[in-house]
């Protein structure tokens, strides 16, 4: 195997100094598209390479070619989509032959792309055949359905400087940078190691008998990048890895941190891996089962075969360019204290092994993870991002109609964790915000949306630095409560209590007569009266308080969060 980029050239979008000020001159002249996180993991791949042969996001020609056969309109092998999604309102602000400002959060610009192509994207079809479902149980589908533009802009691009990266900078190298490494190390063959996760004992196994049967040093090369809901953070992560690192025999693996933004597209995301480590100078690539998994479906069934990566990707290995090494499932043999691959266990020996998501519940409900499983080390460090749910933070999440009893409830759990003291707390209520935070908003859909909203990311600031926030507003949208609700998830505990009194009942209580001025037609859009309420499906808590008193109704929210943890 060469150390041939993928399609020929290494690629490098990153234009000099004097081209870079020609095109910061440009940039104050033509629009500007502001990227997000994941965007820009794509646009910083393009630009340094490790997606050689491309130059750009994709035109529709190339992007349809992709589709359709898994190939550039050149030919060369290439297996997903890579392109810029806009949303229609930017999409009508651009044309074919402008030029536009790529930008981060921060304005800075990173890159300009002259754009070549536009147009509406196939969502439903391009889900179809890139992931082989519409399911939004598959998180990749969930991100092209419902988190990302309707439109598609294709085309080159000059890179003016690769995004920041603020943490971890000695552990960030671009192609070239690796490829001379690996040169002054004296390293000719180089097997490259994908991970969305710690390194447990059973991965760290799979990688020394990977350097074994390629007689090859390890780049250990890790998604810098929450992957997928649920996954560990990222730097929680890293600190992992680091401690692990000296568990390898000296100077034989380097860590280094990649900034993709995985599709957990199986086995065509598989490929796409091997070609990123190819452009990254490795000549061999280790492909286990599930490679690069969406997880399962509710039902418990898989969106692919657990081969499916391993067959494919070897398929291909000689079109890739790179060595597959394929591998099957490790499991931990008691009796030998050691892993093995499940097929080369001796007979009568006691086999343990413990899925990642199991051993995650273990470490979030402050259970304790068994020493065979993985490194002191990591325990510790995952111990230290991850405490047990009675020291985690949460947030209460109070939703239902006007006058069904959300404020009162909310001033009880308020008090009552004051008293139980340990945590700080804060109180979100409905009034409280609307007039501190979103004075401007009135009732329209859209201003609702924006307000609550707001309430979701204080109380994610507040989840994630271990504090209870307690919400108490109508929030009558669905979909606007699952965002929040995945928000907060990443942090914490996320506990939705419908207070579901019916409206009847808040009717004939009217505490501040407002629905007798609804009624009467003096206020428009009242919720529950001429504005929708979309019932929770599946809340954590339901209350109809019109039989309860309001310490009651808020016992029933203790009582819950006793049960699931939070507090003891
Ligand atoms: S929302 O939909 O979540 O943004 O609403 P929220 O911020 O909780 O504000 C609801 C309170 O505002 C008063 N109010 C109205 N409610 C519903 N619809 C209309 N059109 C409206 N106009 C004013 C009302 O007193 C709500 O208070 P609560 O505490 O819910 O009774």
């Amino acid at each position: 195997f060469s150390w041939d980029a993928h399609g020929g050239t290494l690629v490098n979008l990153v234009v000099d100094e004097e081209r870079a000020q020609v095109l910061k001159d440009l940039s104050q002249g033509i629009p500007s598209l502001t990227l997000n996180g994941r965007q820009l993991a794509d646009l910083e791949l393009i630009l340094n390479g490790a997606f050689s042969p491309l130059r750009g996001f994709m035109t529709s020609a190339d992007y349809e070619s992709v589709l359709d056969r898994m190939r550039l309109q050149d030919g060369t092998l290439w297996p997903l989509p890579i392109c810029l999604d806009v949303t229609e309102a930017e999409a009508r602000g651009l044309e074919p032959g402008q030029s536009v400002a790529l930008r981060d959060a921060e304005g800075f610009m990173v890159a300009v792309l002259h754009i070549q192509d536009i147009w509406p994207a196939d969502k439903e079809r391009e889900a179809e055949i890139v992931y082989g479902t519409t399911d939004t149980a598959h998180p990749g589908v969930d991100t092209l359905l419902h988190q990302s533009g309707t439109h598609y802009v294709g085309g080159t691009l000059e890179g003016v400087q690769l995004p920041l990266h603020y943490a971890f900078k000695r552990l960030r190298h671009t192609p070239p940078e690796l490829r001379t490494l690996f040169r002054k190390l004296g390293w000719r063959r180089i097997v490259g190691f994908q991970t969305r996760n710690p390194l447990h004992r059973a991965q760290f196994e799979m990688t020394l008998r990977a350097m074994d049967q390629a007689k090859a040093n390890l780049l250990l090369h890790p998604v810098a990048r929450r992957a997928r809901p649920g996954d560990i953070d990222y730097y929680t992560r890293i600190r992992c890895y680091q401690a692990v690192s000296r568990y390898y025999p000296p100077n034989m693996m380097l860590l280094s941190l990649l900034p993709l933004a995985m599709r957990m597209a199986g086995p065509k995301e598989a490929l796409l891996h091997a070609i990123i480590r190819k452009n990254y100078g490795c000549t061999h690539f280790i492909v286990g089962r599930d490679h690069a998994s969406p997880g399962k479906r509710p039902d418990g069934t898989s969106f692919y075969p657990p081969e499916g990566a391993m067959e494919l990707a070897t398929d291909l290995q000689e079109e890739l360019g790179i060595g597959i090494l394929p591998f099957e499932e490790m499991v931990y043999v008691m009796e030998e204290d050691a892993y093995m691959p499940a097929s080369e266990v001796p007979p009568d020996t006691t086999v343990r092994s413990l899925a990642l998501d199991d051993f995650h519940r273990r470490l979030r409900e402050g259970k304790r993870v068994p020493e065979w499983f993985t490194f002191p080390e990591v325990i510790e460090e995952l111990q230290r991002g991850y405490p047990p749910r009675h020291k985690q933070g949460f947030t209460i999440f109070c939703t239902g109609l006007s006058g069904a009893g959300k404020s009162t409830i909310a001033r009880i759990l308020y008090a009552r964790f004051l008293e139980m003291g340990g945590r700080p707390v804060t109180l979100l209520d409905g009034d409280i915000v609307r007039r501190n935070l979103s004075s401007e908003l009135g009732f329209s859909k859209e201003h609702r949306d924006i307000n609550v909203r707001r309430i979701g990311f204080v109380a994610s600031e507040i989840t994630k630095n271990r504090g209870i926030a307690i919400c108490a507003p109508i929030a009558p949208y669905a979909a606007t409560r699952r965002q929040i609700r995945r928000l907060i998830e990443n942090y914490g505990g996320f506990v939705e209590v419908h207070v579901a009194t019916p409206l009847e009942v808040c009717e004939s209580r009217d505490r501040k007569g407002l629905y007798a001025k609804a009624r009467a037609g003096l206020i428009k859009g009242f919720t529950g009266i001429d504005d929708p309420y979309e019932p929770p499906e599946a809340p954590e808590v339901t209350i109809d308080t019109t039989e309860l008193t309001p310490d009651e109704a808020a016992q029933e929210v203790l009582l819950f969060l006793e049960r699931a943890g939070y507090i003891k």
